[in-house]
Formats: C-alpha cells, sequence, structure tokens
C-alpha cells in the first residue's frame, strides 16, 4: 500500500524531483562521511553540514519545474541532477588529491594543472565511487522503458515558485544557523572548507564564481599606465639602507618564526600567581629580546584587518597590506602576481624556501597562495603526524610541530628562506593538559585573559627547545632568526579587563590604550653580532621586508615595496592601520579622536600647527593604503618589469610528495648538497631536538589547574 503510494508519486514531475532531491542528499552525506574531512567539532555543525545541500538542490531543480511541457521537464532535471552529482563528485576526487575544493580559477585553470585532474582523478577512483553515478544511468532507463511513468500534466506555477520559495527560506536559516556557530563567515572567508562545512558545495561555487567575477572585472580594468603613480610613490618614499648594517648576515639562512597572536606586553611580563610569586612568561623570549645580538623593536606594530595571520603574512613578506575587507590570501592569493620575499631571495640569491606550519593547507588559502609567493615547499599538517592528543581546533601543537619539522628542515638545501608559522597559543587560549598543564593562570574575569600566559609560556619554551637545536646542529651560527607577533591575542573588547594586569585601572582605559596595545614583538636575531640593541623607532610589519633585505645586502629600489627599512636613518614613523588610524612617536590616531602620546589624553583644541600636521598624516596614511589596493585589486604587479624578476609560473608549483623532491635534489647535487643532512654525513639530526613537558622542567610544580579541555 505504502509502496504502491511512493511509486505512484514518483510518477508525477513532484515525485520524481522529490525523489531526485533525496538522492542528491544522500550523495551529499556520503561525501561528508567518507571524503570531505571539513573539521566537525559540535552537533550544531553536524546538523549544518547535514541541511547545507538542501537549500541549492531545490532551487537548482526547481527551474525545471518551470517548464509547462513534459519531456523538456524532465531532461532539464536530469541535467541540473547530474550536473550537481558531477560537481560534488569532481570536488570529492580533487579533496582526496588536494584537501581543497575546486575554486572557479582551479576550473579555468584545469588545462594547465598537470596533477589532480585527468589522469589523477582515475587513480582517486575508489570502489564506492559507483554510488554517486550509477543512480543516473538507473533512473535514464527507469524513464526510458516506463519503470518510473512522465507526468504529462505540469506543475503549477504557484507551486514551482513554492519550492523556489521554500529553498530561499531554508538558505536563509542555513545561513543564519552558519553566521552564529562563524561569525563573520562571507567577511573573513577563512578557507574554503569553511565555506564548503557551512554553506554546501553548491553554494560555495556559486559564493566562489560571484568573487572571482568581480575581482576579473576590476583586474580587466587595470593596465600597466596605473602603475606609473605607484612608482612614483615608491621612489618618493625609498628609505636607503643603513651602510653599518646593509649586508651584515648577507648568505645566511633565514629563519621566520611567526609568533601567534603575540603582543609586545607580553616580553618581559611577569604574571603574578594567587600567592603572588611572580612568573616570568616568557623567559626564552626575553632573552633574546634583551640580547645584544638582537635587533629588537618596541615601537612595532601589527598592520592586520579580517585576514589575521594571513594579512600579517602578506605584510612581512610583500611589503604590501592586506585587503580592506576580508583576506587577500584567500581573495587575491592564488590569481595575482607578487614579488614575495622567497621569490626574490630565489632570483637573486639562489635561496631556497619553505614554510612549516600545523594546520591544514588550504586554511588561509594558503596552498595556492603561497605558489605565488614563490615557495618551492610548504609542508602543511599532511607532513606531521597529527592526533587528537597532540593537536587542537587550529592543528599541531607548537612543541611537537617543531620537532616533527626537523626532518624536512635538515634535507633544505642552504641558504634556505624558511618559515614556521606557530599556532597553539591561539585564541580561545584553551588550558593546557596533561603534563603541559601548570603554568598559572591569571585571575581576571575574563578566562581568554587568564589562560593566554599558560600557552605563551609554552609557545616559549617550543621556541627554546628550537633555538638548541638549531645550536646543536650548527644552524644557529649561519641563520638570521626573526622573530614576529601577528596580531592581537587579546582583543580591544577584553582590554579592560586586562588593564589591571597592567598596572593600569578599568575605568581610565580608553581607545588610546587600545591602539598602543596593538604593538607585537619583532625581532631580528643575528648570531654573532653584538650591535643589537632595542631600537624605538616606530615601525610596521610592512617594514619588515625591505628590513630583513637590507640585512641580507640585496638592494630594494627596484622593488614594488610600501614599507621603509627600520634601520635606516630615513625611516618614517608614522604607522598606518588598515583602517586608516595610524600612531606616531609624538601623537596616536585613532577611533577618529586625535591623542598625545605624552599624556594618553584626547587632543580636543589642536593648534592650527598641529591640525595642519594631522591632517597631512591622514593623507598619507591614506596615500599608502590606497598604493597598495591599487596594486592588489589590479593584480599591477604582473605589468612591472623594472625589478628583473622572472614572473612565477604557479602551475609548476607543487607541495604534494616533498620529501621525494628533497632527495633527489640531494642525490643529484651529490657532494655539493648544502642541506644539514649531506653536510652530516647523509645521517639525520632529528635527534638533536630535545624537547620536555612543563611538568619534567618544573617538577616542583603541582598543577594549578585541573585541565579538562585536553587541549
Ligand atoms: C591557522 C592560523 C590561525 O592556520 O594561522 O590564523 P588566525 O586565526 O590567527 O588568522
Ligand atoms: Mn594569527
Amino acid at each position: 500500500m505504502f509502496k504502491q503510494k511512493i511509486s505512484s508519486f514518483i510518477n508525477t514531475r513532484l515525485g520524481f524531483f522529490s525523489l531526485l532531491a533525496v538522492l542528491l542528499w544522500l550523495k551529499n552525506i556520503l561525501a561528508f562521511t567518507v571524503d570531505l574531512k571539513v573539521g566537525l567539532e559540535n552537533p550544531l555543525q553536524y546538523f549544518i553540514v547535514a541541511i547545507n545541500p538542501i537549500a541549492s538542490t531545490l532551487l537548482l531543480l526547481s527551474v525545471a519545474l518551470y517548464i509547462r511541457r513534459k519531456a523538456p521537464s524532465y531532461v532539464v532535471m536530469m541535467i541540473v541532477y547530474a550536473a550537481m552529482t558531477i560537481l560534488l563528485y569532481a570536488n570529492v576526487n580533487y579533496y582526496r588529491e588536494f584537501t581543497d575544493f575546486i575554486t572557479i580559477n582551479t576550473m579555468l585553470g584545469a588545462g594547465k594543472v598537470s596533477s589532480g585532474l585527468g589522469e589523477s582523478a582515475l587513480r582517486l577512483f575508489r570502489w564506492y565511487d559507483v554510488f554517486y553515478f550509477v543512480d543516473i544511468l538507473v533512473l535514464i532507463l527507469a524513464l526510458a522503458f516506463k519503470k518510473i511513468k512522465m507526468q504529462v500534466a505540469p506543475v503549477r506555477a504557484r507551486m514551482a515558485f513554492a519550492v523556489s520559495a521554500l529553498s530561499i527560506m531554508i538558505f536563509s536559516g542555513n545561513l543564519f544557523l552558519a553566521e552564529t556557530d562563524r561569525p563573520e563567515l562571507l567577511t573573513r572567508t577563512f578557507s574554503n572548507d569553511y565555506l564548503v562545512k557551512y554553506l554546501g558545495i553548491n553554494t560555495f561555487t556559486g559564493y566562489d564564481a560571484v568573487q572571482t567575477y568581480k575581482t576579473n572585472q576590476v583586474r580587466a580594468k587595470a593596465s600597466a599606465t596605473d602603475l606609473d603613480a605607484v612608482k612614483e610613490y615608491v621612489r618618493q618614499h625609498y628609505a636607503a639602507p643603513n651602510d653599518s648594517l646593509f649586508g651584515i648576515a648577507k648568505g645566511r639562512n633565514v629563519i621566520y618564526i611567526h609568533l601567534e597572536s603575540t603582543q609586545q606586553f607580553i616580553i618581559n611580563y611577569k604574571l603574578k600567581d594567587a600567592n603572588g610569586v611572580e612568573h616570568e612568561v616568557t623567559p626564552f623570549l626575553n632573552s633574546l629580546y634583551n640580547s645584544n645580538s638582537t635587533y629588537s623593536f618596541d615601537n612595532f606594530f601589527h598592520q592586520v584587518k579580517a585576514g589575521k595571520t594571513s594579512d600579517a603574512e602578506t605584510l612581512m613578506e610583500n611589503s604590501l597590506f592586506g585587503l580592506d575587507q576580508g583576506s587577500l590570501f584567500t581573495q587575491l592569493g592564488g590569481k595575482n602576481t607578487f614579488q614575495s620575499a622567497p621569490n626574490i631571495l630565489q632570483q637573486t640569491q639562489g635561496y631556497t624556501s619553505a614554510v612549516f606550519h600545523g594546520n591544514v593547507g588550504n586554511f588561509w588559502n594558503r596552498n595556492e597562495t603561497y605558489k605565488h609567493f614563490g615557495y618551492d615547499y610548504f609542508f602543511d599538517s599532511s607532513y606531521y603526524d597529527v592526533n587528537d592528543e597532540n593537536s587542537f581546533q587550529y592543528g599541531l601543537m607548537d612543541k611537537p610541530f617543531l620537532n616533527q619539522s626537523i626532518k624536512y628542515l635538515e634535507r633544505l638545501q642552504q641558504p634556505f628562506y624558511s618559515k614556521f608559522i606557530l599556532v597553539s597559543n591561539h585564541f580561545p587560549y584553551s588550558e593546557l593538559s596533561g603534563n603541559e598543564a601548570g603554568f598559572p593562570q591569571a585571575t581576571t574575569d575574563d578566562e581568554t585573559i587568564n589562560n593566554y600566559f599558560a600557552t605563551e609560556n609554552y609557545m616559549d619554551t617550543a621556541i627554546k627547545e628550537f633555538f638548541d637545536y638549531l645550536k646543536a646542529s650548527g644552524l644557529y651560527d649561519n641563520s638570521i632568526i626573526v622573530l614576529y607577533g601577528d596580531h592581537y591575542g587579546i582583543s580591544n573588547s577584553r582590554n579592560k579587563e586586562l588593564a589591571t594586569l597592567l598596572g593600569k585601572t578599568k575605568d581610565t582605559w580608553t581607545d588610546y590604550d587600545n591602539a598602543q596595545m596593538q604593538r607585537v614583538p619583532y625581532m631580528i636575531h643575528i648570531p654573532g653580532t653584538t650591535s643589537g640593541g632595542v631600537n624605538h623607532t616606530y615601525g610596521g610589519e610592512v617594514d619588515a621586508l625591505p628590513t630583513l633585505l637590507h640585512l641580507l645586502g640585496v638592494d630594494t629600489s627596484k622593488y614594488i615595496q610600501l614599507g621603509q627599512d627600520l634601520l635606516s636613518k630615513d625611516h618614517n614613523q608614522v604607522v598606518a592601520f588598515r583602517d586608516g588610524s595610524f600612531v606616531t612617536p609624538n601623537y596616536t590616531y585613532y577611533g577618529d579622536t586625535l591623542y598625545e602620546n605624552a599624556t594618553g589624553q584626547a587632543v580636543t583644541e589642536p593648534s592650527e600647527k598641529l591640525k595642519a600636521q594631522v591632517k597631512a598624516w591622514k593623507k598619507e596614511v591614506r596615500e599608502q593604503l590606497d598604493t597598495s589596493d591599487t596594486i592588489n585589486n589590479g593584480d599591477l604587479l604582473r605589468f612591472y618589469t623594472d625589478s628583473g624578476l622572472t614572473t612565477i609560473d604557479s602551475t609548476k608549483y607543487s607541495y604534494l610528495k616533498q620529501m621525494d623532491r628533497l632527495e633527489a635534489i640531494e642525490n643529484k647535487l651529490g657532494e655539493n648538497s648544502t642541506s644539514v643532512y649531506s653536510k652530516n654525513g647523509n645521517k639525520s639530526t632529528v635527534d638533536l631536538f630535545k624537547t620536555e613537558t612543563y611538568k619534567q622542567l618544573n617538577p616542583d610544580t603541582t598543577s594549578t589547574t585541573e585541565s579538562t579541555s585536553g587541549k
């Protein structure tokens, strides 16, 4: 009886439509259960993934319901159905190889990408993949042999419209839940994983198509002549290197250590525990900071916006800003031409380059962006042993991360330019568990603040272990090690709570203080030199690249870089924030208010002279930001030839099977191989990395906190 009802329902157009919708939903569930590991963390996320295909499936299929004639209506339904299946399956297959989803650019560039599609799609085939397609054949046969009858009477227009409207309602609900779980999803677009997890494959593809269209429009309008103003800006703002420091680190390996969410206030900070005993939070970083082999900066500001970590990377390695909205990495990273640090050093000094990061490669679209930056290697979480014990939401914890990186680091040909992106000091600074627990907590009313010190302390120990390895392996002496905080860790909304720990009070805390809190550490450690010290120059992340290149003896005058060498006598100390606010040594302009640094008070009645000065600063800051946007949005570096650099062909880069590549290079070079491994008589130096837990290092301390989170 029931069976009969179903089969007669399927013999109606609406019934057939429903059947297709259910089948597609099942295929999505299959895909997300077996292959698409988008990191589901809570019941709400499971629920969202379960509903995310529904809205788009109904909407696209409902197009056929508006067609009155029988055959065309069924044909359109089947075509839409097959197309959605193909899109889903193509993504599943692509994900198996690249742990990422197919963007419009990937589709357009498919012919150029040698791996991943076509031939390797076959290799990636799994037996159960037949479930994606077998039903299409069955349905076609069933229709052809009239096992499923096609209804002649059309669906009423009102009904078709109701289905479309329903799909839009479901979509709104879906989006609402997505934004509840992950605020700013669409404005910040963290990664394709995130978009697919929350919105489904179809919507992701549609969203990506719109974004791609928009960027292509701007790009199409840009031309080489737009570069004239940019070149003029760069010419006027060029700061010549300091002669006594130019080239002091020439030919050395570069090791960048990206200090996640680390602010300058943590340097030399001592946290009082419940008994009033002081604990130095980052003893190792402090020793570097205070060393005369380190050029340390105490007025160095981050300049990121919504792209957070990725913006910091953009700034540090390109001397360009991130975008005013969203992340440059996700929007343009896989499309634009860049003249980034790894590329410049490769082409002018023969450096090999590599990034190490314990999170999935598609976070912030790094796997694509790094190719455009010219990174030879990118070791993402797929290269590490990551499990529930040693990782958290954003990937591998810093100690195992640095430890496990050695087996790759030692195989790089020297000199190398490398970047280690730490991550365990990431919001929400969850309590450390087991043997890593024990560093005291602060006792404010804000949990996030309270545990920040413990994760900072953990990171500090991880860095010390890494330095010990560098010394033991001999890498230390011929390297320049640069450490920088990427952005604030405690947001402005929490700063009042933090105030008490900084010797200030909640009531007197203002936006002036918020602005000053945007300082992040910037330390250039050059073993063997003794002319370092704490430099009070005001500067920001945009200034890092020319600073580094000059130390490496690279002339930067022919590159399009918007920052200035911090060690140059010509360095201009107006530090732009991405929203147009700024800090200078004597004044701070933040949240539309001008403050005097000496008093921290708002300047309510500025003199005419000061007014004119502020106006000039605002203009200067705007010009720097606008120049950056013109370059990035118009992809202007594709027209820039004066640098003498050959444009990167990103399709020649791949981050698969990198160990094979490293070994092949060593073998080919034989005696001339300069990797640490080769120099060590083809023996690994992995054992030189010594790691210890907090408990091992502090056997006397009893844990002040009972840890529950496990991460
Ligand atoms: C993720 C990590 C964090 O891989 O780099 O990025 P953030 O959330 O700080 O921008
Ligand atoms: Mn970050």
